[in-house]
C-alpha cells in the first residue's frame, strides 16, 4: 500500500502540473500517534482533491473536511462513522481510506481534522487555504 500511495501521489504531481482540463490531485494524509502527517494544504479555486487516509495505528481515525461549522457538528455530534458523503471518510485501524472533495472560490480557508472522542483538542487537525 505505501508503494501505491507514492504512485498516487506521482500521478497527482504530475496532474497539477499540466494546465488543461480539470485538475484533480491526489493528497495522501498519513495518521501516525493521532497526528496528521500534513499540518496545512493549499489547494486551488475549483480544484477537486482525491484524499488517500492511511492510518498506522490501531484505533480508528477519521478525515472530516469542511468550514468551522462543519467542524463543530462533527465535534458536536454522535455520528461513528462516516461513508458516502464528499470529504468525509472513517478509516480503520491500519487500514487506508478514500475521499474525495471539491473546493469553492479562492480565499477559503477550511478546515480538516478527526472528531473522534478527544482527538480534535489532541490536535488532530489542520488548515486548508483556498487560493
Ligand atoms: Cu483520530
Amino acid at each position: 500500500m505505501k508503494l501505491l500511495g507514492g504512485v498516487l501521489v506521482a500521478a497527482g504531481l504530475v496532474l497539477s502540473g499540466c494546465s488543461a482540463g480539470p485538475s484533480k490531485r491526489t493528497v495522501e494524509l498519513t495518521v501516525h500517534h493521532s497526528q496528521f502527517s500534513v499540518g496545512e494544504l493549499r489547494v486551488r479555486p475549483g480544484e477537486t482533491v482525491r484524499f488517500v487516509l492511511r492510518n498506522t495505528d490501531p484505533i480508528p481515525h477519521e478525515l472530516i473536511v469542511g468550514d468551522q461549522s462543519v467542524q463543530d457538528v462533527h465535534e458536536a455530534g454522535t455520528e461513528a462513522h462516516h461513508a458516502h458523503r464528499p470529504g468525509e471518510v472513517s478509516v480503520a485501524p491500519g487500514k487506508t481510506a478514500v475521499t474525495t472533495y471539491r473546493f469553492g472560490s479562492a480565499g477559503g480557508r477550511l478546515l480538516f481534522g478527526c472528531h473522534l472522542p478527544g482527538h480534535w483538542a489532541y490536535g488532530m487537525k489542520g488548515t486548508i487555504v483556498v487560493g
